[in-house]
């Protein structure tokens, strides 16, 4: 052959030295010539080389890698159609805000604009859901555009989010000067901690130390500050509801935690910190027609988690760790005005909810059809589950049961772009990322159908997930709006595929499981046999929350039918 990757100079040799450099340990993707030298020398460095069955599923991973570990996701995409299939997680990830580096391929420069196979701009497409698109043709400035693209990815100065590289073959196959392969562009740069401004440190004591009701809500942004945040709320002795993005920050246990009364709290609190969250739409837009006449604290890292929606008395650009230790220390002895027994009233109605929940879902009757409550499936997985491990929930109705259903120690799920299909590509990437913990995949047949495929790279890497299918034969969420709204149903029935017939074709363990009775033994066998998938028989009667709050019907104002309310009113008001 003509063109070969042999020059330990060449571009795809230093890509892939650089990748080595910054401790990545594995890549997702699916290849194609037009990475092929890439795909070559990440291989030659010792870097493992996830081989997905789609792009979109291979982004997914380098997403779910980058969430579960903190460090960079990376995915390797062919050219023309890998990089359009991959968009759908490119787009995912830029809404999470997730470091993630996708590096594609391109025609030869001399063949550009001719015509040439998988020939079109992906810069273009790609530019409004990254925050670093680019295409380097010059092999002398290969290794500044990665080095900057992982900043950028990382959030150094602006906001964390996907980044895209792309590289024409002919780039690829040519040298890197040696004197340009700087050590200061392979070197890993720590992740810079913005200390906090002391009079904004003073200004949020004095808001949050006087008030009576101070709620905290953390998000993304708050999740290396776990420990500095328990003591934060040793301290203030306030209440506090994690979000999906940083579940299982706060153990269960504490007495902040009020997760259960969530609507209660958000109207009642006199002070709101967000850390390292959005007010985006599960949390009403911040508006006053659902928090009130509440003051905010705003504390990120990240300008789209600091001001968005509602300003706050006091905004603090800042590492959230370092914000709140240094919080800690200027309130030093003083004694929080915080209505004790009103904290205590909200965590004793926390408890008793929860309680209630975990006997009604042992309990819950099966439907018209004859076949089980999804959460009775819910209810036999938490008794099996260990308590540390990873549970990635997919779906409508059953994301919405398994949402409040599970209490795992990480949790992912589809997230602000209800991105379905995450399922089974984000927990491929958290069990390699956690081999030590059990991930579980809790997904709805639809959602699961759009990844299915996945379940050969499982089998293939002998991933050791185990995959629940909640079968009700239909996108189950849309036709109860259908029924409801329209009173008409259409285009939204499934039929009850044998999902486990699907996954023993790629050689899986599988099993359908239609009894609620035979489920403790069915579970026992597939965490035996891992990776494993069961198919659940569950009734299409069952309404989730999610169902009821309208979310599906997508009211003008806001996401769910009382807040919409609650904000025509406010705003009919003079
Ligand atoms: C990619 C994508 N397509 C469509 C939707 C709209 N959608 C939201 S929930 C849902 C139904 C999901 O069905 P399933 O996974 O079977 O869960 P079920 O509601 O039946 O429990 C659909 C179609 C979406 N969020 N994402
Ligand atoms: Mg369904």
């Amino acid at each position: 052959m003509g063109v070969s990757t042999i020059s330990e100079n060449c571009t795809a040799a230093v890509i892939a030295r650089f990748l080595k450099a910054r401790g990545v340990e594995r890549v997702f993707g699916l290849c194609g010539g037009h990475i092929m030298p890439i795909w070559m020398r990440v291989d030659k460095e010792g870097i493992r080389i996830i081989d997905a069955r789609d792009e979109r599923a291979a982004v997914h991973m380098a997403h779910a890698h980058a969430e579960i570990t903190g460090s960079l996701g990376v995915a390797l995409i062919t050219a023309g159609p890998g990089v359009t299939n991959a968009m759908t997680g490119i787009a995912n990830a830029h809404i999470a805000r997730a470091p993630v580096l996708v590096l594609s391929g391109l025609p030869p420069t001399l063949q550009e604009n001719r015509g040439a196979l998988q020939d079109i701009v992906h810069t273009d497409l790609v530019r409004s859901i990254t925050r670093y698109a680019r295409t380097v043709r010059e092999p002398a400035l290969v290794l500044q555009e990665l080095d900057e693209a992982v900043s950028r990815a990382f959030g150094q100065g602006g906001d964390p989010g996907p980044v895209y590289l792309d590289f024409p073959a002919n780039t690829l196959r040519g040298d890197v000067p040696k004197v340009l392969q700087l050590e200061e562009h392979f070197r890993p740069k720590a992740h810079a901690v913005l200390p906090p401004d002391p009079a904004a440190v003073a200004a949020a004591v004095d808001l949050l130390w006087s008030a009576r009701r101070p709620l905290v809500i953390s998000g993304r942004g708050a999740r290396n500050a776990g420990s500095q945040l328990q003591r934060f709320l040793d301290r203030l002795s306030g209440v506090y509801l994690d979000t999906g993005e940083s579940r299982g920050l706060i153990p269960e246990e504490h007495p902040s935690v009020v997760a259960a009364v969530r609507g209660t709290v958000l109207g009642e609190a006199d002070v709101v910190m967000t850390l390292g969250r959005r007010l985006d739409f599960q949390l009403a837009y911040g508006s006053p027609a659902v928090f009130g006449a509440a003051r905010f604290v705003r504390i990120s890292e990240t300008p789209s988690e600091l001001r968005d929606n509602r300003r706050g008395a006091v905004e603090m650009l800042a590492s959230p760790a370092a914000a709140l230790d240094a919080i800690v220390k200027a309130a030093g002895e003083r004694e929080s005005a915080v209505d004790r027994s009103w904290a205590k009233g909200l965590r004793a109605q926390h408890e008793a909810r929860s309680v209630k929940l975990r006997e009604s879902m042992a309990a819950a009757p099966p439907g018209r059809d004859g076949r089980m409550h999804p959460n009775r499936l819910l209810a036999a997985l938490q008794e099996k589950v260990p308590a540390n491990a990873t549970v990635i929930a997919d779906g409508g109705d059953f994301l919405s049961f398994a949402r409040v259903g599970l209490s795992p120690g990480t949790y992912l799920d589809p997230g602000s772009l209800g991105c379905l299909g995450i399922g089974v590509p984000f927990a491929i990437a958290a069990s390699l990322a956690q081999p030590d913990r059990l991930v579980v995949v809790a997904t709805g047949d639809g959602a699961f159908g759009f990844n299915a495929i996945e379940v050969d790279t499982a089998v293939r890497h002998r991933v050791p997930l185990l995959i629940v299918v909640a079968n009700n034969g239909a996108w189950q969420i849309e036709v109860y709006d259908q029924a409801t709204a329209y009173e008409r149903v259409v285009g939204t029935r499934l039929q009850h595929a044998d999902y486990a017939a699907m996954a023993r074709a790629f050689g899986m363990h599988a099993e359908r499981v239609a009894g609620a009775e035979d489920l403790p033994a069915a579970i026992d066998r597939a965490l035996a046999n891992r990776p494993a998938l069961l198919d659940v028989l569950v009734t299409a009667d069952a309404v989730s929350s999610d169902a009821k709050s309208g979310l599906a019907s997508v009211p003008d104002l806001q996401p769910l039918a009382t807040w919409d309310d609650a904000e025509r009113k406010w705003r009919r008001q003079e």
